[in-house]
């Protein structure tokens, strides 16, 4: 039977969703979601965002060979909130990974005193971390580090929040020698204004994915609606050689809530990417996200479908991002 108001979408979800969920562990949990997600040791590995019956979240590793089904929660494994650190007070959420050689770099919200942050801290195993600091104070969040630099720097996309109501929330970029100190911060992809479904506040989903086409991008855009917000994800391509020249832009979103695992939870109507993989036939990608702030899932696209799409639906030149288009200041 054909559902009424079906939208013809390009991802399909897999049919064992919601993959992991509260019951899954042995102790009181009240939500898991927003996985990282990356290959590691032959299988699929997601860093999960783990949120406690205290409210506070930490990141747990759990593996699957096929990357569908038969998932180990491993709690052995993973990121605990460091209570000694200021960054890390109120608890770690909603890790990107991206691979650097035989290192994974995790970049992942810290939620400190003083507001949501950017920190970043690495590892070869997931049990083993090193945490190398603040990349950026609050609010910002939403971030990740692609894997190769640009003339010796290193690049990040992330979201700071401007303490002026009104301005939007948009995609930056910023660049660093080392990892450590980051600067040319400029805006990447501006909020849309008006009735566009990524209009206000937006944010990069999963790391950047280098395509024969340049970086490809997958960011969520939030729309207030008279009965709450709707979290749903559209994409976009940066120049290869240099990444804060947007390519383009889709006009319309791609991926939104619409199972009764995404309608229904602690935050409904909410998809959020943390995490894809490109599999080895160079065309099957997996997305892993968070549906309704409650439960994990996982859905399957096509790499060309995409790049199709992105060039079936371009936005207007002057919507496609970079910080002369003009959306931002007072709405
Ligand atoms: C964002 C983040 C995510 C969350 C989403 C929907 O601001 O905090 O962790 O999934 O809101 O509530």
């Amino acid at each position: 039977m054909t559902r009424i108001n079906e939208p013809r979408e390009l991802f399909t979800r897999f049919n064992g969703n919601p993959i992991i969920c509260a019951s899954d562990f042995p102790h009181t949990v009240n939500a898991v979601f927003n996985p990282g997600a990356t290959e590691f040791e032959g299988g699929t590995l997601l860093l999960l965002r783990v949120e406690d019956r205290t409210g506070l979240s930490s990141l747990v590793v759990a593996t699957s060979e096929n990357g569908l089904t038969d998932w180990n929660i491993d709690q052995t494994r993973g990121l605990t909130p460091d209570a000694d650190l200021v960054e890390e007070q109120w608890g770690v959420e909603d890790p990107r990974i991206t691979r650097i050689g035989d290192e994974y770099y995790v970049v992942y919200v810290g939620y400190s005193a003083f507001g949501p942050l950017v920190s970043l801290t690495k590892t070869r195993d997931f049990v083993n971390w090193e945490r190398c600091g603040v990349l950026q104070p609050p609010e910002d969040k939403d971030a990740a580090l692609f894997p190769t630099t640009f003339d010796d720097r290193w690049a990040l996309i992330h979201r700071p929040v401007p303490n002026m109501p009104g301005l939007g929330t948009h995609m930056w970029l910023s660049y660093s020698p080392d990892l450590t100190y980051w600067g040319e911060a400029q805006v990447l992809i501006a909020a849309q204004r008006g009735s566009h479904w990524d209009a206000n506040k937006i944010g990069l989903g999963p790391p950047p994915l280098l395509t024969k086409d340049g970086w490809l991008i997958c960011y969520h855009a939030v729309r207030t609606t008279a009965s709450g917000s709707i979290y749903r994800v559209g994409l976009a391509m940066l120049d290869r050689d240099d990444p804060s020249t947007v390519i383009a832009r889709s006009n319309e979103w791609i991926f939104g809530p619409r199972e009764p695992y995404e309608q229904t939870g602690d935050v409904p109507g909410v998809v959020f990417p943390c995490g894809w993989i490109l599999r080895d036939d160079g065309d099957t990608v997996h997305i892993y996200y968070g549906a309704a702030d409650t439960v994990v899932c996982v859905a399957e696209t096509s790499l060309a479908t995409l790049l199709d799409h992105l060039e079936q639906h371009p936005c207007k030149p002057e919507s496609a991002g970079g910080p002369l288009m003009g959306t931002i200041g007072p709405p």
